[in-house]
């Protein structure tokens, strides 16, 4: 497969498999553009027969061409992807696994036909309890958990529970272009899943198979890792993003002029929309509230901002976001032992002069 173009723009975390983060203007837009969005792949770049394979406990076993997707309905619609492990780097200890800092988070428009409507063409069968998905992608993985031997050649496997993969209101994806174009090979060139709301573990990239399942999936991408890992509670899976808001505008580190400064920012959350996002420069505790804007669409991230008065000086500037669950970020992220889930409140230094 060749190289994707435009990894340039990105702060790399690991050359091969390539991961990188967004640089901090692909968090500035409404969405972010293709060579801005972050990249985590757990193999190298795949070769990809061109076709999709649905099968198991199905009553019409399928092959499918990009073409084949592309003459069922198409949905176009912006999402959010984080990974699980965004933040790591913030926790203490430092937990195993990629330190990401907080950029593999990006927003892009993805264009594809509905999973459910695949599923439906398969028609599943009544003792179906999981839709089992793999990656064309595999290897040795570095950090193979006691579920398999340390030199087995693994695939990307992810499963989904089958009612929510068959629920088109779900707006599941199986998307072939990425803002408008064909998929890239680091985003999962010919087609991948986009699962709204959940950490993008769950999107598997260079999608290959789907299997209809009649008992729980387990596997090391399932239940090896992206699991949280509590020291003090029994363990539960990745699913969901967190809420979580970031600044954008000063950028960390910035020096700006003193007087009326508009701070700008983004918020997400995988339960529901933000409902309210609090400014503090203070240790006090005092949250002033930023204006929100309504979202764009149901799975993207929403602007917020405030006016601020900026004084000669070192300000620390924090943003805590709150949405319609009820769900606020904490002060300190939540440490487990593989660091996923980190949506403590950013801390972001600026002087003012
Ligand atoms: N096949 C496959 N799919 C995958 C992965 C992978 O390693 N292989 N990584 C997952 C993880 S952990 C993340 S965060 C997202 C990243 O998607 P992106 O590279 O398009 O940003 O892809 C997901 N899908
Ligand atoms: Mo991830």
């Amino acid at each position: 497969m060749t190289i994707t173009r435009n990894r340039a723009s990105l702060t790399m975390i690991k050359d091969e498999p390539f991961n990188a983060e967004a640089p901090h203007s692909g968090l500035a837009g409404h969405t972010t553009p293709t060579e801005l969005h972050y990249v985590r792949s757990n193999f190298a770049l795949p070769d990809h027969g061109g076709t999709l394979t649905v099968g198991g406990a199905v009553d019409r076993p399928l092959t499918l061409t990009v073409d084949d997707l592309r003459s069922l309905p198409a949905v176009t619609q912006a999402v959010t992807l984080e990974c699980a492990g965004n933040g790591r780097l913030d926790m203490r200890p430092l937990p195993t696994g990629e330190p990401w800092g907080g950029y593999a988070v990006s927003t892009a428009v993805w264009t594809g036909a509905r999973l459910a409507d695949v599923l439906s063409q398969a028609g599943p069968r009544a003792d179906g309890v999981e839709l089992r998905c793999q990656g064309a992608d595999h290897g040795k993985y570095h950090l193979a958990s006691v579920l398999e031997p340390a030199d087995a050649d693994l695939s990307f496997v992810r499963s989904l529970a089958l009612p929510h993969a068959s629920d088109p209101a779900a707006d599941i994806l199986i998307a072939y272009e990425m803002n408008g174009e064909p998929l890239q090979p680091d985003h999962g060139a010919p087609f991948r899943l986009v699962v709204p709301h959940w950490y993008a573990v769950a999107s598997v990239k260079w999608l290959e198979r789907l299997d209809v399942i009649t008992e729980p999936f387990t596997g090391e991408f399932q239940t090896g890792h992206y699991v949280y890992q509590w020291p003090d509670r029994p363990s539960e899976p990745v699913t969901l993003m967190r809420i979580r808001a970031r600044i954008t505008d000063p950028q960390p580190g910035a020096f700006i002029p003193a007087g009326t400064h508009m701070i700008h920012g983004k918020a997400w959350s995988g339960a529901g929309p933000i409902t309210e996002v609090g400014l503090s420069f203070t240790g006090e505790s005092e949250w002033a509230p930023a204006t929100v804007e309504p979202p764009r669409g149901p799975y993207q991230w929403q602007d917020w901002s405030f006016r601020w008065e900026a004084t000669p000086g070192r300000h620390s500037i924090r943003a805590r976001a709150r949405d319609a669950a009820g769900n606020v970020q904490p002060e300190v992220p939540p440490w487990n032992r593989l660091g996923y889930g980190n949506n403590a409140v950013e801390l972001s230094y600026v002087e003012v002069r």
